[in-house]
């Protein structure tokens, strides 16, 4: 057991900086789907505060977030047996967040990848958030004494900040306070890639909309941009180990193989030496298979954001109940006082 003495949590959040990917899905959503049917207790959060570390229209904003709300209730997450709010209701984050950039060093934050890929050559140009960013999902997390954290790929570098934020608070106040959470990184498709691009990550900010499958696109949508994805010459090999070298061609069978629940060489099996012509018609097949039924009900939970507004209202006020005894712990540990009277 990661940390004994602390009652298994899970805790995972999304920005709603744009539409749902097929990417977002497949490495995030359908595993917290997974763990909500597990029995541990499980906190799934719209991380708009990381959203607006850069620019948001207000108005593209709110619709991110009830659109991404409706994403996660039309993949399966149900808001009775998970906690589903988005981050800003609950401010106890944000405190927690300001108290663990006090806690983190310069030097890691220096050390994260992800800052140094948005930013690139711009990086005195971008927000300061953007750079406290993960210092503010460490708070995210800890700040309901998660253990364990599904993510992507490129999110484990932040979770095991977090680890080393717990750390270090521990052992700067003599307490075992907080646990050190689990990033859960698991399935064939914690990493899909752009469509343009075979070395990008699928991302839902990226300013070409043909790189990625969004969970709104309608069938014939899907169907061009398979046709469309970017591809190699070459015939799709008999074995992964022909895969070397080809990160497109290697996508788009970890795509296949992700949606169809079967193994990468499953998937060459049945089409090794077959072309692309023959092979993207079927993925396109797969793909709308399992998108329609979630794009249909997306649309017909969109059509009531009142009761969006509801679900992530009492989602926000069990996330508060539980969120803020332990902020007010921290307070404690910290030395600050505490005398204002807050009902919690
Ligand atoms: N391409 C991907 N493959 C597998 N998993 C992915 N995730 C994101 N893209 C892929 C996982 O989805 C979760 C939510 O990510 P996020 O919204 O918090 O931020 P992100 O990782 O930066 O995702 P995007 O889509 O690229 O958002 P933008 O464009 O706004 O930055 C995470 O668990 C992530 O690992």
């Amino acid at each position: 057991m990661d940390n004994p003495g602390f009652t298994e949590r899970v805790f995972s959040g999304i920005q709603p900086s744009g539409n749902l990917t097929l990417g977002n899905y497949l490495g995030a959503v359908k595993r917290f789907v997974e763990m909500q049917d597990d029995g541990i207790e499980t906190v799934y959060c719209m991380v708009d505060l990381h959203a607006i570390t850069v620019w948001q229209d207000p108005a593209e904003l709110s619709r991110n977030t009830r659109e991404l709300a409706a994403g996660f209730m039309a993949c399966g997450l149900d808001p009775d047996r998970s906690i589903l709010f988005n981050q800003s209701q609950v401010s106890a984050h944000a405190e927690l967040g300001w108290i663990f950039n006090c806690v983190a060093r310069l030097g890691w934050m220096n050390r994260m990848t992800q800052f140094k890929d948005r930013a690139g050559r711009n990086a005195e140009r971008m927000s300061l958030g953007l750079y406290a960013y993960p210092s503010l999902m460490a708070a995210d997390i800890l700040v309901y004494h998660a253990t364990h954290v599904p993510v992507g790929e490129d999110q484990k570098q932040h979770v095991e900040l977090s680890r080393d934020i717990a750390a270090k608070f521990n052992h700067d106040f003599g307490v075992t306070f907080f646990p050190e959470p689990v990033p859960v990184i698991e399935g064939s498709a914690t990493r899909i890639m752009s469509l343009r691009d075979g070395t990008k990550k699928m991302s839902k900010s990226d300013p070409s909309d043909m790189s990625r499958i969004n969970l709104t696109d309608d069938a014939d949508t899907i169907s061009r941009k398979i046709r469309k994805a970017r591809t190699d010459a070459l015939p799709l090999p008999d074995s992964t180990d022909g895969l070397d070298g080809r990160p497109e061609a290697g996508n788009l069978v970890r795509i296949f193989a992700a949606l169809g629940d079967m193994s990468e060489s499953g998937v060459l099996e049945q089409f090794g030496g077959q072309p692309f012509s023959k092979f993207k018609p079927a993925l396109a097949e797969i793909a709308v298979s399992t998108l329609k039924p979630i794009s249909a009900e997306m649309r017909r939970l969109t059509g009531d954001p009142g009761e969006i507004d509801a679900i992530l209202g009492r989602g926000a006020d069990r996330a508060a109940a539980i969120a803020n005894p332990i902020l007010d712990q921290t307070f404690e540990i910290l030395g600050t006082v505490r005398s204002r009277f807050r009902e919690r």
